[in-house]
């Protein structure tokens, strides 16, 4: 009996959940076969090789599943972004899905998107909102857990250093999850030791461009720098072409630690250029895969999935590289 009453309230449960995907975008008889589902993508730009890497492994893995892809491309602009998905909504798409370009200011779209019945996938970065409500799911890295990684290399290479080591930190997009959570996770562990001083910090907006201009900039006003900290590859691979016409040896003269791991960033770690690289995999496609057919089955996703990563040396870059996919 006890038995019979569990499966009772099992299926009510998913006559509930049912319920829940109806206002979803799915359809009240049940799951949509999937080449009838339609997901909305706004992504935030093309400015690294890792955004580049995430848009391809994205459009392919929608391919292959046979589920239609509308996908947009904000050029790093948040009006875009809202623009894009104020259209989704419009067009009813079954489910949205984007990578924040900042963390604030998404409460009014995501609203709207919710008063249409739309679940929202998070990929890559998080928004900064109280209301978690806004979206069903939020995949992607650990970006404070990244930065630790960074600093705790540092923390190691300079653990003997009896002189202040002079560090300039390149960061990514003012207000992004990654530029703020990689900073933070950087400053605490590197806190340890007085030695280590980041002695200055600008926005290179996640670009090749943006890193070798404020590269070039701040070598000027800090002659005596030891090592850059760049919140990813791009900026790093700038900061390498400001060094080098600087008549400096990157690597050497100037030590470089970054974080993603893409092909570029992995051949100059090879190439002794680069000293560590902190992984972020952009190969979110496959999951958010999931997460949409989780939602159209009436299931509810996990609210956080973090995605694994590790970190190269120099040793460990030259072996990894050919087998690396992006
Ligand atoms: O590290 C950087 C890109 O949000 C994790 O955005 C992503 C970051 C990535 O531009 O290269």
């Amino acid at each position: 009996m006890k038995k019979l009453i569990g499966i009772a309230a099992a299926g009510a449960m998913l006559v509930a959940l049912a319920g829940c995907a109806s206002a979803g975008g799915g359809t009240a008889d049940g799951p949509k076969p999937l080449d009838e589902l339609v997901v909305g993508f706004a992504q935030v730009g093309a400015e690294s090789g890792w955004r580049t890497a995430n848009t391809k492994d994205i459009q392919s893995a929608f391919e292959e599943a046979g589920i239609e892809l509308k996908f947009s491309d904000a050029q790093q602009k948040q009006e875009n972004q809202i623009k894009a998905i104020r259209s989704y909504i419009q067009q009813q798409v079954d489910v949205i899905a984007f990578s924040p370009v900042v963390e604030t200011g998404w409460d009014a779209v995501l609203n709207e998107a919710k008063a249409a019945g739309i679940p929202v996938v998070l990929t890559d970065r998080a928004v900064d909102s109280k209301d978690d409500s806004l979206y069903v799911s939020f995949l992607g890295s650990d970006f404070v857990e990244e930065g630790k990684k960074a600093g705790q290399w540092v923390l190691e290479e300079y653990a003997d250093a009896t002189e202040p080591v002079e560090i300039i930190q390149l960061e990514g997009t003012t207000g992004a999850a990654p530029a703020i959570d990689r900073a933070e996770g950087f400053a605490e562990v590197i806190a340890e030791n007085p030695a280590l001083e980041v002695v200055a910090s600008q926005t290179g907006d996640f670009t090749r461009a943006g890193g070798k201009q404020v590269t070039e900039a701040l070598l000027k006003s800090n002659p005596g720098v030891d090592l850059i900290y760049a919140h990813n590859d791009d900026m790093g691979l700038g900061a390498i072409e400001a060094i080098e016409a600087a008549g400096l040896v990157p690597g050497k003269d100037i030590k470089i630690v970054t974080v993603d791991a893409v092909k570029d960033g992995m051949q100059a770690l090879a190439d002794g250029k680069i000293n560590f690289i902190v992984e972020c995999s952009p190969l979110l496609g496959k999951q958010l895969i999931e997460i949409v057919k989780q939602i159209n089955d009436g299931e509810a996703p996990e609210k956080r999935i973090i995605t694994e990563e590790t970190t190269f040396t120099q040793e460990q870059a030259i072996e990894a590289l050919p087998d690396r996919q992006y």
